[in-house]
């Protein structure tokens, strides 16, 4: 259960800001993506809900500034899951407040990425209006943490969001070690870098690289060919 013993222990040698975020109020979705309750960011990502099938929702940001170049981070240290990984621009959950619940046109993801564009990196929401995101489509996807603990995985519907905007950077060092804008060369070094184990990248941005990226980057200014609020792909 939650509170077992060995979770306890695990988060002992934990972050204290990661941990009290653990108690963020998620949104639980069927495979539909209709909502269907709140549960904490730690229950969500515990392997023991996930293997009963309990799913929720959230979002990933790629934002490329006008030389279409793409932000990535790389996640802190402190990170409880994929710690110094690399990663798409900005990950997380929409949380249960009616705003970030709502459903139409993607608002509520829409809000809840603003929210963490400032937490993690420091860009103001003046800069990036709901307005200028581009929900792409929806993508599903089950994995366990890494380095494995035994104890936490993923298992969500993740909602693309682009942004084309150029913006200021200020890093929250407890959530990102570094960011740095690439062009795609750039990134598909780093992908090899990562099939040949010298870095670390998370599964999700992995899986998007694989299947959709390059394809959306070179249709930025296009992005409604790319649209597809219907399908939820699975992974
Ligand atoms: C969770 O990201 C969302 C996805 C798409 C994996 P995260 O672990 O970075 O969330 P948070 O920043 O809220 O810890
Ligand atoms: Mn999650």
């Amino acid at each position: 259960s939650v509170t077992s013993p060995t979770i306890d222990k695990l988060l002992e040698n934990h972050d204290h800001q990661q941990i009290s975020l653990l108690q963020e109020p998620c949104l639980l979705v069927n495979d539909k993506d209709e909502c269907i309750g709140v549960a904490s960011k730690k229950d969500c990502h515990l392997l023991d809900n996930i293997h009963q099938g309990m799913l929720h929702r959230a979002f990933s940001v790629f934002l490329f500034n006008s030389k279409n170049e793409l932000l990535l981070q790389q996640r802190s240290e402190a990170k409880i899951t994929f710690p110094l990984h690399y990663t798409n621009t900005c990950c997380s959950h929409p949380l249960a407040y009616e705003l970030e619940k709502d459903e139409k046109l993607a608002m509520g993801v829409k809000r809840a990425a603003q929210r963490k564009l400032f937490h993690e990196l420091g860009i103001t929401p003046d800069q990036i209006p709901l307005n200028m995101f581009q929900y792409i489509t929806r993508i599903q996807y089950m994995s366990e943490n890494r380095p494995q603990d035994g104890i936490f995985g993923e298992n969500e519907i993740d909602y693309v969001l682009i942004i084309q905007k150029d913006v200021d950077v200020s890093i929250n060092l407890n959530e990102v070690k570094c960011a740095e804008y690439v062009s795609q060369e750039e990134l598909k070094h780093i992908l090899d870098k990562a099939d040949n184990n010298e870095i670390l990248i998370t599964p999700w941005f992995k899986l998007i690289c694989d299947n959709f990226l390059f394809k959306w980057w070179n249709g930025l200014k296009n992005l409604k060919e790319f649209q597809d609020h219907k399908t939820i792909y699975r992974f």
